[in-house]
């Protein structure tokens, strides 16, 4: 009853334990209990019996509970091997690490000793049962990779994984997976774990690789393991560089000096650093201008309007990527700016200078164009522009002003005053210029003279003009006499060549023939004839003088000489007239009364033939005076025959010259008694006939 009871509390109590291992050990019990009946006996395990157990079965876990048939109780059970199984009274538990991948199966020996030491023992079998015990692991033979960017989706990348798990059974279907954040461009193939880009990355612009560090995951279902993967994506040189603006249109003052910046070009390149791909270099095509590696466009050498006007500049940007540049190219336009560069030049003058040296005669007329000059500048517009001026005149020696003018703009020069040669300049030293326009002028000089040809253009002058009165000695008026000498100047520079004439008489009764200049002795005046006063000719003579200059074009200038002749005393008066004898006079008569005449004559003229009578001799108590000028003789007083009866009036007739000459006479004159009243004379007038020798001359 109670095997029955044990056996179905064997089967309660073991849960684990199957039905036929059951079956199997009351098999066995039964035939133990009929052979041998002291030894114990199990029950419900026998040499047949298989247990099973999961290796994941904890410590304590119960695996049989042993029945045994045995009447020596208390019955001991045991095990052979207790690193794994033992004994809790008669339950069998798990008492040590189980792992299926370690060992699937134990083979137990199981001994139930009784109390009287008699024991029997079985041999059993524990299967383990494998459990998902154990997690993945990944083997990472490749997690770091690196890749070109740029690639077309579906790219294979070259991380090398695998998965592995330790379970025998369960759990050994593994999944690979992407997590994180970077791993959104992959797809990984969840059986074997292979990467593949799920996206075309292009990581332009950057300046450097990308990193992507996706993490792939391996799971068996339940249990998993994670790494981390680098994939870097380097750059490739798949952008060209690009300028913006590719063309620029820049304008640059030729003779800019070199070194000045002209442009700075903006270009880039949207590949990253990596490998140079976006490191530029520049070129362009020019030797006037330059670019640097930052792009600034210089100037080399200074260019010149005159030569080109403008110049393209091919500038080629390239990267520096050493798998294969790539390049661009960008355009500067440049417009060259003209300045004023160029000196001007002199042309050839209009008229040419012969020398450096232009000759005009003086006194040409103001305005006169005495030439144009000329000058040229290769630059353009502005700086093209010649603007004239005289910067100063010089008679060689001293500035002078005034003379010359000079349209600025054609460059002709004009005199603007008389020139005169015979001033003592014969020759002007002009020193021109020329000035070019535009900022920052340039400046030529020349210097040319003009000579002057001296013109016979001064009349000539007599000197001393008018000349002084020449008062010439009658006796000298003869034919070849010298009167004067005249002399005559002339200002021009050439000497005259003077000859002088009479050219008229402007009064005196002469005629021009009367008088020459003498044919040797230039300005030597003489008679040409005998000029006589006492003959009529008159004492004074105005001339008209005429001086010719000789010169081609002949210029005279005249004067008037007056010449004067004085009259010489050359003869002495003589009595024409006087009374005959003793003239009478009544006594008493009144006073005023006539007495006698005396008259004289001279034969020169003039002063020197004008005679006065005067009583020089004999006119006792004043008593009778003369006439200066008749010769008439007449009382002063009232006469008295008785106080004085008789006088010799001595009568003196001079002349007036310079040298006085006279003659004297003698007058008788007798008064007479009134009582007589006898005129003595028929006439009251008597003209008497001085005898010869009563005539004396004085000196
Ligand atoms: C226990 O007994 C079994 C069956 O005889 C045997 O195979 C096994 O090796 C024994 N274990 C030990 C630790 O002796
Ligand atoms: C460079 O990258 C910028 C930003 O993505 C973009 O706008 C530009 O168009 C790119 N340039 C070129 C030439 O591809
Ligand atoms: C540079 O190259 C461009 C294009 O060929 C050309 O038009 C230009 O004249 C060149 N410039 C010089 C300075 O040679
Ligand atoms: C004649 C005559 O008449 N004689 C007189 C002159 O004058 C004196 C003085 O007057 C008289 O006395 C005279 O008689």
């Amino acid at each position: 009853m109670l095997r029955h009871g044990q056996r179905r509390h064997g089967v309660a109590t073991g849960p684990v334990v199957s039905w036929a291992v059951l079956l199997a050990a009351c098999v066995l019990a039964s035939c133990w209990r009929c052979s041998q009946a002291a030894v114990p006996t199990f029950d419900n395990i026998n040499g047949a019996t298989v247990l099973t157990v999961d290796e994941t079965a904890a410590t304590d876990t119960s695996l049989v509970t042993v029945a045994v048939s045995d009447p020596d109780t208390p019955i001991t059970l045991s095990v052979n091997d207790t690193t794994v199984f033992d004994f809790d009274a008669n339950v069998l538990k798990v008492k040590g690490a189980l792992d299926y991948e370690t060992q699937t199966s134990y083979s137990l020996t199981i001994t139930a000793t009784d109390n009287a030491a008699e024991s029997n023992s079985v041999d059993i079998i524990i299967n383990v049962v494998d459990k998902n015990d154990n997690d993945p692991a990944l083997t990472l033979t490749t997690v770091d990779v690196t890749l070109d960017e740029e690639q077309t989706a579906g790219t294979a990348v070259a991380f090398v994984i695998s998965g592995s798990d330790p379970d025998t059974n369960d759990g050994t279907t593994l999944t690979f997976s992407l997590t994180g954040a970077d791993s959104t461009i992959f797809n990984i193939d969840p059986s074997d774990g292979d990467i593949t880009l799920n996206t075309r990355v292009d990581i332009d612009p950057n300046t450097a690789n990308k990193v992507y560090k996706p993490v792939v995951q391996v799971s068996d279902g339940t249990r998993s393991a994670t790494a981390t993967l680098t994939l870097t994506l380097t750059d490739i040189n798949d952008n060209r560089p690009t300028c913006s603006p590719s063309i620029v249109y820049k304008t640059v003052v030729e003779e800019t000096s070199a070194g000045s910046t002209v442009y700075t070009l903006t270009c880039s390149d949207n590949d990253s650093s990596f490998e140079n791909n976006n490191q530029l270099t520049y070129f362009l095509n020019s030797t006037s201008f330059s670019v640097n590696g930052a792009g600034v466009v210089t100037v080399t050498s200074p260019v010149d309007y005159e030569s080109s006007t403008s110049e393209q500049l091919l500038v080629v940007v390239a990267d520096s990527a050493t798998g294969g540049p790539l390049d661009t190219t960008a355009t500067v336009e440049i417009t060259i700016s003209p300045t004023n560069d160029i000196d001007p030049v002199w042309g050839t003058f209009v008229p040419a200078p012969t020398a450096n040296t232009y000759t005009q005669d003086e006194n040409i007329a103001v305005g006169t164009s005495l030439f144009t000059m000329v000058a040229t500048d290769a630059d353009v517009d502005s700086g093209s522009t010649i603007t004239y001026s005289i910067q100063s005149v010089t008679d060689g020696t001293n500035p002078v002003t005034g003379l010359f003018n000079v349209d600025s703009s054609s460059g002709e020069v004009t005199t603007l005053a008389k020139l005169d040669r015979d001033a003592g300049v014969s020759q002007y030293t002009l020193n021109l210029q020329a000035t070019d326009g535009g900022s920052g002028t340039h400046i030529i000089s020349q210097t040319v003279y003009l000579a002057l040809n001296d013109v016979n253009d001064i009349a000539p002058v007599f000197q001393s003009t008018p000349l002084a009165l020449v008062t010439i000695a009658e006796t000298n008026a003869k034919t070849g006499s010298v009167i004067t000498t005249v002399s005559a100047s002339d200002g021009d520079v050439t000497a005259a060549s003077f000859t002088y004439e009479v050219e008229a008489i402007v009064a005196g009764g002469s005629t021009t023939s009367d008088w020459a200049f003498d044919g040797t002795t230039a300005g030597q005046l003489e008679f040409a004839t005998d000029l006589d006063l006492d003959t009529g000719d008159a004492n004074y003579h105005i001339l008209r003088l005429i001086v010719k200059d000789g010169g081609a074009t002949e210029l005279t200038g005249t004067t008037s000489l007056t010449v004067s002749i004085s009259p010489d005393n050359e003869h002495t008066p003589t009595i024409s007239s006087q009374p005959s004898g003793t003239v009478s006079i009544d006594e008493n008569e009144s006073v005023g009364t006539s007495v006698a005449s005396v008259t004289g004559a001279d034969s020169d003229t003039g002063d020197e033939g004008s005679l006065t009578y005067s009583i020089t001799a004999g006119n006792t108590g004043s008593a009778f005076t003369i006439d200066a000028s008749s010769g008439l003789i007449s009382t002063q007083t009232v006469l008295d025959r008785e106080t004085l009866d008789n006088y010799d009036l001595e009568i003196t007739i001079a002349d007036s010259g310079v040298s006085q000459k006279s003659v004297t006479t003698s007058v008788s004159i007798s008064v007479t008694d009134a009582n007589d009243h006898q005129p003595s004379c028929t006439s009251l007038f008597v003209v008497l006939t001085p005898p010869e020798n009563t005539v004396t001359t004085s000196t």
